[in-house]
């Protein structure tokens, strides 16, 4: 059987997730929108990519949530992007409102569903999301940790002329400016990566990982990432789908694990059919301790601001 994986929010996140879904032929893709016949005509359009690159995905635009009904999987992108200047967490307002309408509306009709929240603020988003669905914990999770953890792969990638394929690496936290990439367990090959690189130059990757999304925020003026955003999703998705069990960084609700109660945060999970199976706890030093603190204070923060 297939699979059917509503994407909401056809913005540029939330197409280029549509487009990626459907290319690696997850499933049948339903692409929702506020904004009438844009998600159906890019619907349509990636839809008509489908024989040229070998793809049976069928891919339908909609208005509306009816066609959403018994979803597998939801992902939610719909939301305001940060502008220059904008933090996530000025957008806590906005998108919780919207977010509230689109977790509530499409779990209504897909009480089965696992839901991977996009919208920033991410752990706040996914607060939301689980709040006013009743999803359990593990149907509920937020995709930040891959893409922070991609560019910073990317970066040491750049930095040493070796395939982004042969370096690992790991960011813990919230997805914002605390983000905690975590360098001990960063590895070329299993090979610790201070073997290959001073400190200094390790901590400028580091910071640059940091300050990823606004430095590409700051490079397109009108909007924010996407390219990368999507393709995080799409391996999330896989995960899912194929039942991989794939060990990936996920905002995952923390109940006891890394000392914290009641709040999402990025952490190691396991992905599997049943979404989040397990969060993996590893060994923290007391630096990377205090570090993830400060970043989970930040997410307590906006968390006790939700209306919902
Ligand atoms: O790492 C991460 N988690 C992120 C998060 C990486 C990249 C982008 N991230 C966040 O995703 C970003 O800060 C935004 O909050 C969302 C979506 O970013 P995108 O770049 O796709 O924003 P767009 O292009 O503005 O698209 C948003 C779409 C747009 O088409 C709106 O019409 C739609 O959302 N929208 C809605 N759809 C359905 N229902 C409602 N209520 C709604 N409101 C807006």
């Amino acid at each position: 059987m297939r699979k059917k994986i509503t994407v909401i929010g056809a913005g540029h996140v939330g197409e280029v997730c549509a487009q990626r879904i459907a290319e690696m032929e997850l499933g049948d893709v339903v692409l929702l929108d506020i904004v009438e016949g844009m998600p159906q005509g890019k619907g349509l359009d990636i839809y008509q990519s489908g024989p040229v690159i070998g793809s049976d995905s069928r891919v339908k635009g909609t208005n509306s949530y009816e066609d959403t009904a018994n979803s597998d999987i939801i992902v939610i992108t719909a939301g305001l992007a940060r502008k220059p200047g904008m933090s996530r967490d000025d957008l806590l307002k906005a998108n919780e409102e919207i977010v509230s309408v689109c977790a509530k509306e499409s779990g209504k009709l897909s009480k089965d569903g696992i839901m991977i929240i996009v919208t920033n603020p991410l752990d706040a988003m996914c607060e939301v999301a689980r709040r006013v669905t009743g999803f359990p914990k593990n149907r509920v999770f937020g995709m930040a940790g891959i893409l922070d953890t991609a560019r910073m792969r990317t970066f040491l990638s750049m930095e040493l002329n070796i395939s982004v394929e042969s370096i690992t690496a790991i960011v813990l936290g919230g997805h914002g400016d605390t983000m905690v990439p975590l360098v001990r367990y960063t590895t070329v090959q299993g090979i610790p990566i201070s073997e290959f690189l001073p400190k200094d130059k390790i901590d400028a990757i580091v910071e640059r990982t940091r300050k990823g999304g606004g430095e590409i925020v700051a490079l397109l003026k009108t909007g924010s990432a996407y390219y990368a955003p999507s393709a995080a999703v799409a391996e999330m998705v896989e995960a899912i789908v194929k039942d991989k069990k794939k060990l990936l960084p996920c905002a995952a609700y923390l109940e006891g694990e890394y000392g914290f109660k009641g709040i999402y945060l990025g952490v190691p999970v396991i992905l599997g059919a049943n979404g989040v199976e397990k969060i993996v706890e590893i060994k923290l030093n007391k630096e990377e301790k205090e570090m993830l603190k400060k970043s989970a204070d930040a997410v307590k923060e906006l968390i006790d601001l939700l209306k919902v």
